[in-house]
């Protein structure tokens, strides 16, 4: 158990820098911002238990297994045609003016697509909170690459180990980006550990304040993939349109979805008893791989954006739970933006899983 924790991280987050979000239509700045990766690191370093490494590429075949082609085509290009059109003048974060919902259409055929592709991003959007700047791409990308590096140290033996994704994921659906996601990092997780890791079942555990609807439409009708999520009821919180405790996937992934909707101010009690029926869940399907988790702290009690009760010493207690479970595992960062208290969480939490 002295053994250091491996920590995958990459410095190539830092530009991705969205500046402004939109919050009940009132321009603040992003909650999302690269300084909650670098108070992580800044705890685990002067914690002195992790061990930090940078990522190896991957390249593009894991994200294509997951994601839409055209979706990643038009994300990669988005930028350089915003600038190429003039419409940025490179200081500012990019974001399309129409969104293409499907009621946009109804029962007319697809239209022609707008030449630029920072027009035709607007088809793959559900929220105005995936800002796209000149280091986004690169930075998306390297968070796929923190997430597969950290999921290869866990086939080659370590009992944990923990990718430091930035931009996070869980949002992020096959053809569609928000909620600050671009590409789904534990997904691509997941399901290169069926493709590549030689796992039959593989097993996601969300623990973000916000339901990861990204997740649990790529492996909704997966019966190879188990996805459970504790978080915020989606009838008052973000992201409102999934979530709830009815869904439970389909077809071969019937009952292989579970969602625990939970109450404002939950505090640590009841998230455990959730929790506890979560890893019931996870002990009945047997996973033969490592437990992929979705890890947020944005369930702390002073998160700016939550509204749930969880203090810093509770993450080591869910740690404990979750470690107790027995199997290797993959924490892959997803949101949090109580930035003072992000990294003692971090630590507390990934304590909690080594058993200490
Ligand atoms: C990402 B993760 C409020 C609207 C945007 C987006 C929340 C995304 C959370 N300004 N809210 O799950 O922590
Ligand atoms: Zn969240």
């Amino acid at each position: 158990m002295s053994d250091l924790v491996p920590v995958i991280r990459s410095d190539a987050h830092l530009a991705h820098t969205g500046l402004i979000e939109l919050a009940s239509g009132v321009e603040i700045p992003c909650w999302e911002s690269p300084e909650r990766v670098l108070a992580i690191e800044a705890a685990l370093l002067e914690d002195g238990s992790f061990a930090f490494d940078d990522p190896t590429e991957h390249g593009r075949a894991p994200i294509l297994a997951v994601h839409d082609a055209e979706m990643v085509e038009v994300f990669e290009h988005a930028w350089t045609d915003a600038l190429a059109a003039g419409a940025t003048d490179g200081s500012r974060a990019w974001l399309p003016d129409t969104f293409l919902l499907a009621a946009y259409r109804g029962p007319m055929p697809p239209s022609e697509l707008p030449a630029g592709r920072h027009h035709r991003l607007g088809g793959y959007l559900f929220d105005t909170a995936t800002p796209i700047v000149v280091g986004t791409w690169t930075a998306a990308l390297a968070a796929v690459d923190v997430a597969l590096t950290a999921a290869e140290r866990v086939l080659g033996g370590a009992s944990l180990a923990y990718g430091l994704c930035r931009p996070p994921g869980h949002h992020a659906a096959r053809g569609m980006l928000g909620g600050y996601c671009y590409f789904n990092n534990a997904a691509i997780v997941a399901e290169w550990l069926r493709r590549e890791g030689g796992a039959r079942r593989v097993a996601i555990l969300d623990i973000d304040y916000h339901h990861g609807n990204g997740t649990q439409q790529i492996f909704w009708e997966r019966g190879d993939v188990l996805y459970l999520s504790l978080h915020a009821d989606p009838a008052r919180a973000y992201p409102y349109f999934s979530g709830y405790a009815g869904e439970q996937g389909a077809g071969d992934g019937a009952q292989l979805t579970r969602n625990w909707p939970l109450p404002a101010r939950t505090g640590l009690d009841a998230y455990a008893v959730a929790l506890a029926e979560a890893l019931r869940m996870i002990v009945a399907f047997a996973p033969d791989a490592p437990l992929v988790i979705s890890a947020g702290f944005d369930t702390f009690k002073r998160d700016p954006i939550g509204d749930l009760s969880l203090r810093t010493p509770d993450y080591r207690d869910i740690g404990r739970m979750i470690g107790g479970l027995g199997l290797p595992m993959i924490v892959l960062q997803e949101g949090g933006y109580a930035i003072h208290a992000l990294g003692a969480n971090a630590v507390a939490l990934l304590s909690g899983l080594r058993g200490t």
